[in-house]
């Protein structure tokens, strides 16, 4: 069978209609009072772990499904490493270490644990990661999953891998259509595979209204971001901070300001736009002003913690910036609207995370930014 990827949703919507669905109106269509029917919620691993909606165990509680019916799939795990993925060994690390952030994330709101057998990590470049999440779905006893998450966090794409893995495709008379643009699935599709008894329900891609690039870029540029993201890896670069008043922008939604610093900052990033190092404030400040991407949020600077080792940002819907050699005591400053943490490595599997909290807040009124969202 042909895995079909198609440029966009054929319903003639211009481009710029990017219209996410919203988390309840997704999750409404979940079957209340079912405590039998599971969900499968795509977290993509280049938003990780911001891209969880903590409040699912709540919503699901509401229609008597308990959280250990929720199984998580990281996906994009290709997009995020160094090496392919080749080895079920290196699937297993994975999953161990993505299982150990969950918890620590969700620690920060909740007093919700998620099992490790609730966790799994996928990539459609390694397909045995695909095999291994459909031997778990077809040994299980009860076989719905609703497949819910953000846009272009692959649930399309995982339904219509696991129908081929089924190889019991025949049966079934459509397969989800697949795209690198947001947005494209408009409503829930029902996929049964009869042989195993197993039924996938792919449900549209949502998106935070708050808390998100959603909130903070003009219209247009939105579709555009959420693309890039499903097409493009981490990036490394090395900047060098010559004088302490220098700034380099990370995308038109970040900015880093190295008061303080003048040493070579190694940092990888998986960050949408060009990164540019800016040589005096002004020019930055004219920057951060352009209206051409950003709604007239208000900014927020946060103090980033200075750390001797290995250091994650991760900022919602956008990526993460790490530190390779550790982090200098720089401010960052990103539309406030938008929520960042940052995760200090002990070792490559032993980390700590910390919300930012804000230091100072400019700019203009929250209201300029509500009006751009519409
Ligand atoms: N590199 C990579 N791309 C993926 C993966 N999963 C999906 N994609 C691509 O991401 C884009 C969005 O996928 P789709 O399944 O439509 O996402 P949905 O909006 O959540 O249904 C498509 O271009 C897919 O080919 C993955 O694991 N790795
Ligand atoms: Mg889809």
């Amino acid at each position: 069978m042909a895995v079909d990827q198609q440029r966009g949703p054929d319903d003639g919507l211009p481009d710029s209609a990017l219209n996410p669905a919203d988390y309840s109106s997704v999750v409404k269509t979940i079957p209340d009072n079912s405590p039998d029917t599971k969900v499968l919620y795509t977290l993509s691993a280049r938003y990780f772990p911001l891209n969880l909606k903590v409040s699912i165990f709540d919503t699901l509680k509401s229609k008597s499904i308990p959280a250990r019916n929720v199984l998580f799939v990281i996906t994009f795990a290709d997009q995020v490493l160094e090496k392919p993925l080749e080895r079920d060994a290196d699937l297993q690390t994975l999953r161990e270490s993505y299982w150990r952030s969950l918890n620590s994330y969700l620690s920060l709101y909740s007093s919700q644990t998620i099992d490790r057998e609730n966790v799994m990590v996928t990539s459609t470049k390694y397909p045995r990661s695909i095999t291994k999440l459909f031997e778990k779905l077809i040994h299980s006893d009860h076989k719905t999953y609703y497949v819910i998450g953000q846009t272009n966090t692959g649930k399309s794409s995982l339904v219509q891998r696991l129908i081929v893995e089924s190889n019991d495709y025949q049966s079934v008379p459509v397969v989800p259509k697949v795209s690198a643009k947001p947005c494209s699935t408009r409503r829930n599709g029902t996929f049964v595979c009869p042989y195993f008894g197993l039924t996938l329900v792919d449900t549209p891609g949502m998106l935070p209204k708050t808390h998100s690039i959603y909130a903070v870029l003009r219209p247009q540029l939105r579709q555009s971001v959420l693309s890039w993201g499903a097409t493009n890896s981490i990036r490394t670069r090395v900047f060098t901070f010559r004088d302490t008043e220098q700034v380099l922008g990370l995308g038109p939604c970040m900015a880093l300001r190295s008061r303080g610093h003048t040493g070579p900052l190694s940092l990888r990033q998986y960050f949408w736009g060009p990164t540019k190092l800016f040589r005096d404030l002004a020019e930055w400040q004219a920057w951060l002003a352009d209206r051409r991407y950003v709604c007239g949020s208000r900014w927020t600077a946060y103090k980033l913690h200075a750390s001797a080792g290995l250091c994650d940002v991760i900022i919602s819907n956008l990526g993460f910036v790490r530190f390779e050699n550790g982090c200098p005591p720089l401010t960052v400053y990103m539309p406030s609207c938008l929520r960042a943490v940052q995760r200090f490595y002990a070792d490559e599997d032993h980390y700590k995370e910390l919300e930012l909290q804000a230091n100072a807040t400019f700019g203009r009124s929250e209201s300029a930014c509500a009006s751009c969202t519409n």
